[in-house]
């Protein structure tokens, strides 16, 4: 594992007591007060903190514009233009977090595999990873490989930068979801190679899973030490699999990865967000990989997740993407609903929707919905059984 951030002569196992550089957010105070991280451990918050997955991107007109005659992927190693589409939705929608304009597969390029992410179809390999070369051939990642993503998060989040005091969060690809794309060769409904692969071959897989794991982790260490100030960790096939299979197979790898920010979270309370897409029956074993968040799809009300994730964490979620195309009374509806359910959950939450934003959304009625939460008020800390460090807040 890199360190980067460790000063050279720094006694092994004794870490400083500061991590992140001076001038970053979370050490100049910009964005250790913002509703995010304060709903993140489950303190009172003025108001619940809403962002969206999938903000930046196809449902807003001025991104469209943006990326005319622009591929994705040179577009997200494109410094300039990651910071504009990156910052879009926070201009419009007033949410309360950026999510960083980037990729899962964003890392693997840099390693330089030969993928391209395909209008209207996604990630596509053009030699998928199937046998032991493969998987030999996958280094670990250095900061060097993605200097000009690093370059985006710093202009981004730097003092006077265009985010100021709303959090960016970092975010990688959860190594089951990566190997998927790998092993696939692109999108996949029903992930039958990479299953194969994890059942047929299990030492293989473990080799496989844990270089994905320490890329991932290296990644999202990366995006801390530049300026994030949270971490995301997509496990967004992960509903595919039967949660003995998550946990034997996949849960290992997931912890290497969040373990990899470990001491930023001792140090500064990073919050890390774990998410996957139908995984209702998955909570329990995902959150027990230790996310400060959990984040839940939208099948599951959050008061329900509450009874299966660890007790401490936070929820994450969940509106139904498809909802935001209903008549405005119906999507207040369960706006409102989402926001009850979290109440009787009893824990941090941080409103989203349940999966990304569907492109065809109304850019309009997202920013309706972060009025609505933003409008519903303070929240009270979580109660001591659910947050574990709850305090009173000025609240
Ligand atoms: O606001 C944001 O969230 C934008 C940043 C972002 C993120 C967090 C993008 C831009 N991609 C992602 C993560 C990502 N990429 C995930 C995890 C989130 C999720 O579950 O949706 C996954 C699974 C991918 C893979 C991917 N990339 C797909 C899905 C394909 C499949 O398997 O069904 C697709 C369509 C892409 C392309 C992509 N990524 C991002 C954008 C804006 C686009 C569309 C690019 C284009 O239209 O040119």
């Amino acid at each position: 594992m890199i360190h980067p951030a460790t000063p050279a002569g720094q006694p092994h196992g004794d870490p400083p007591p500061q991590l992140l550089p001076a001038g970053h957010p979370l050490v100049a105070g910009r964005t250790t007060q913002a509703p995010l991280l304060q709903a993140a451990a489950g303190r009172a918050v003025p108001h619940t903190p809403v962002w969206f997955m999938r903000q930046a991107g196809r449902s807003l007109p001025e991104y469209r514009r943006l990326r005319e005659g622009v591929a994705m992927l040179e577009a997200c190693f494109t410094p300039e233009l990651v910071v504009e589409i990156t910052h879009q939705p926070v201009r419009r929608h007033g949410v309360d977090a950026a999510i960083f304009f980037s990729d899962i597969v964003v890392p693997l390029r840099a390693l330089g595999l030969d993928l391209d992410i395909v209008p209207g179809v996604g990630p596509v390999v053009a030699e998928p990873i199937r046998d032991a070369a493969g998987v030999a051939a996958l280094r670990p990642l250095e900061a060097d490989d993605v200097a000009p993503v690093l370059e985006a998060v710093t202009l981004l989040t730097a003092e006077g930068g265009p985010l100021g005091a709303t959090p960016l969060i970092g975010f990688a690809g959860a190594p089951f979801t990566l190997a998927s794309y790998l092993i696939e060769g692109g999108p996949s409904r029903d992930h039958a190679r990479t299953k194969a692969l994890m059942y047929g071959e299990p030492a293989l897989w473990h080799d496989l899973a844990d270089r994905l794991a320490r890329i991932a982790g290296t990644f999202l260490r990366l995006q801390l030490l530049a300026g994030a100030s949270a971490v995301q960790l997509f496990d967004s096939w992960a509903g595919a699999l039967p949660a003995a299979d998550y946990e034997a197979l996949v849960l290992p790898h997931v912890r290497t990865a969040l373990d990899s920010v470990q001491d930023l979270v001792a140090a500064h309370g990073v919050p890390r967000i774990l998410f996957g897409v139908g995984t209702g029956e998955l909570l329990a074993t995902m959150s027990s990989a230790g996310s400060e968040v959990m984040g839940v799809d939208f099948r599951v009300p959050l008061d329900v997740a509450a009874e299966r994730v660890r007790p401490g964490a936070a929820l994450q979620g969940n509106l139904d993407p498809a909802v935001v195309m209903a008549p405005p009374a119906a999507v207040s509806a369960r706006v409102d609903a989402v926001l009850a359910a979290a109440r009787r959950a009893g824990r941090g939450h941080v409103f989203n929707l349940g999966h990304g934003v569907l492109p065809d959304s109304d850019p309009g009625v997202l920013t309706a919905i972060v009025e609505q939460v933003h409008a519903a008020g303070p929240v009270p800390a979580a109660p001591a059984d659910g947050g574990e460090q709850a305090d009173p807040g000025p609240w």
